[in-house]
Formats: C-alpha cells, structure tokens, sequence
C-alpha cells in the first residue's frame, strides 16, 4: 500500500482540506499520513473563525518523522497557513523527496478573483517561489492569474488559460492543471504537460461550495497513484468533483460552507477500477 503525506489545515467544519483529502486518498486505497499546518473552527470563507497557528509544530513533526525513518510515496501541500509555514514546508520537501515519488502543491490562495481573508499580500510571490519545486500544481483561475502576475478575468478564453499552462510549466512544473475553466455552459480543468494540452469539461452547476479544489486535487493525486497516466487523472478527478458538486446542487440540506463528495466516494473507486481494468483490456 502506498503512503503520501499531506500538509495543510485541519478546519473541524467545512469539507475540505484534511477532512477532504484524507477521505478521498483512503478511497483510493492510499494511506493518508496528514501534517496540520493550522487547525481552525470552520475555514476562513465563513464570517467568522477561530484559528491556532501550528507552525511551531512543523519542524519538531519533521525530525521525529526522520529519526522513525518514515518516508513517503508522495507529498500533497493545500492551504498554508502563512509564508514562514511556505518555508518550512519546502525543507519538509527538500528532506523527504524520493526519486519517482510525486510532489503535488495546490496553490490554494484564493477564489472568484479575491485571496482568502487569512493571507498576506506577500503570500503570492512566495507561493510562486514554491511551485517550482513541484510536479503537479491544481490553481484554480483565480490563483494562476495570481501565479502568472495577471489581473483577474474571471472568464478567460482556452487560448488564455493554455498560455497561463504553458508559463507555469516554465516554472518547472512537470503538469500544470488550472481548474475552473469554463466553455459554453460546461466547466473543468485544463492540463499541460511536455507541451501537449488535456482537458475534461463536465455540464456546469449554479452551485459554489469550499473544498471543491481540494477534492479535485485529492482526487487528481489519488488516481496518479494508481498508475493513471496525467491525461486520464485530470479526467477522472473532474468527472469524480462533478458527482460531488451535482449530488451538492440536489441535496435538501445543502449548507453553504461545503462540497458533499462522501456520498460519491463509490463512483470514484469505481473510476479507479476503471483504470487498471483499462490498461489490463488493452
Ligand atoms: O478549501 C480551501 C481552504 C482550505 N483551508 C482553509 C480555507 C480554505 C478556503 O477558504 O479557508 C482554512
């Protein structure tokens, strides 16, 4: 069985972050080790929340973890709490990194055009500092146009997002995928790779709900572990977040603070089956 770890927020309330990825990696048959870089109440979109700093933790986590000699089939970042913590976190890389061991970091710093309340001006540049030390990236819009030193367009063209790609992989990004996107009434992410463009457009719903990146980027992460390659990852992570958005959308007790995946967590097993069923048929 493989074994990633993950370091971002635990938030008690709100479906996502490490109360999404470590669901979404257990389904995929990964063991999800979770580093917290904050706990919070409830994440930062709600009015109000109360929040304890763990930076402080970071490094005594880290040494105890070398003195066991625990090591990782992978390192998963999503949010950060702060830029001392983007320091910290990229000597965590430096020292556990192993040759064919993916890094995926999800520049988790905003949405519809505005940086989430909890972070610094200065947040973004060392954000794209880090990225370059990554394999995968999963920015929404809003973050590549932050990463890429863009203004906000909420609504930019396939040209304009391939052309973000493409500089984000000059960063030194094997794949970069820019979620969000959306076409004529449909919705998904965007890749790139060596150059060469996937994408997966699902129908579009009139429903925003938090930790949907988080599950995009769990779910991404998840099915490269299980040997997809990068073009049928990105497929399977949007059509899984679109079952969870969608069953969102119909729910009778939709709260606005998070995405339902738990009840669609089978469709994506099934998904992953789909891979290995694939590539044993063919
Ligand atoms: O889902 C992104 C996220 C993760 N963690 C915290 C957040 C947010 C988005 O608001 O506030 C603490």
């Amino acid at each position: 069985m493989k074994r990633i770890v993950t370091i971002q927020d635990f938030s008690c309330v709100g479906s996502c972050s490490l109360t999404a990825a470590i669901p979404v990696l257990s389904a995929a048959g990964v063991e999800c080790c979770g580093i917290p870089t904050a706990l919070l109440s409830n994440h930062t979109g709600f009015p109000t929340f109360y929040s304890v700093d763990l930076t402080q933790e970071l490094t005594p986590i880290s040494e105890q973890l070398k003195r066991e000699h625990i090591d990782f089939d992978g390192i998963y970042t999503g949010y950060i709490a702060s830029v001392e913590q983007i320091d910290l976190i990229r000597k965590f890389i430096e020292q556990f990194r192993k040759p064919g061991a993916p890094v995926f970091i999800d520049p988790v710093m905003g949405d519809n055009g505005k940086m989430y309340a909890a972070l610094t001006d200065d947040y973004p540049e060392h954000m794209r500092k880090f990225i370059s030390c990554a394999d995968v990236i999963t920015p929404n819009i809003t973050e590549a146009c932050l990463l890429t030193g863009r203004s906000f367009n909420p609504c930019p063209t396939l040209h304009e997002v391939k052309e973000m790609l493409t500089e984000l992989c000059n960063m030194g990004v094997k794949f970069a995928v820019i979620t969000g996107f959306s076409e004529k009434g449909k919705l998904g992410a965007v890749g790139c790779c060596d150059g060469k463009f996937t994408e997966c457009l699902t129908p579009k719903r009139d429903v925003a709900c938090s930790g949907t990146g988080d599950v995009f980027a769990s779910a991404l992460l998840g099915a490269v572990l299980r040997d997809a390659d990068y073009a049928q990852a990105l497929e399977i992570a949007t059509r899984f977040t679109f079952e969870a958005v969608d069953y969102t959308a119909n729910a009778d007790d939709r709260r606005f603070y998070g995405i339902h995946f738990q009840p669609v967590l089978g469709k994506y097993i099934q998904m992953l089956d789909s891979i290995e069923k694939r590539s044993s048929d063919g």
